[in-house]
């Protein structure tokens, strides 16, 4: 069923504490945790806990639960103290886009320059 963990995603493992994370916040529908090969001083991962393989269709089937992961985002970035320099905020979709874990995930990015366009 749409949502339902799946046995075989590693993020569902972190949000079911089969797999270890350094979580930094936590709330209802969400998990926040660092990304294991971090590409800038902060690099946070904010996932829903429903399981969609990418940002698009969680928001098309729960967009509360994806308007949770923005919200999360903000937070994240101001608890990092990255929000006044300005951070990024990026859903890779699609593997062609670099995407590698299909379940649908945030990266917040700051604390050094940020080149636009990004590679
Ligand atoms: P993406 O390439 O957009 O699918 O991002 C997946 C990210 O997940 C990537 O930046 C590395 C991170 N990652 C992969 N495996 C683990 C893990 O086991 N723990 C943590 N914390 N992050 C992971």
């Amino acid at each position: 069923m749409a949502g339902e963990p799946q046995a075989d995603c590693l993020f569902c493992k972190i949000v079911n504490g089969e797999v270890p994370a350094t979580v930094v916040r936590e709330t209802e529908t969400t998990v926040a945790f660092r990304d294991i090969n971090p590409k800038a001083p902060t690099h946070v991962l904010v996932i829903p806990k429903v399981h969609y393989p990418d940002a698009a269709s969680l928001a098309a089937a729960e967009p509360g639960v994806a308007a949770d992961v923005l919200r999360e985002a903000g937070q994240v970035a101001a608890d990092e103290k990255v929000d006044g320099e300005g951070y990024r905020v990026v859903f890779n979709t699609g593997a062609g886009a670099g995407q590698t874990v299909f379940h649908a995930h945030a990266h917040v990015l700051g604390g050094r320059g940020l080149q636009w366009p990004p590679g």
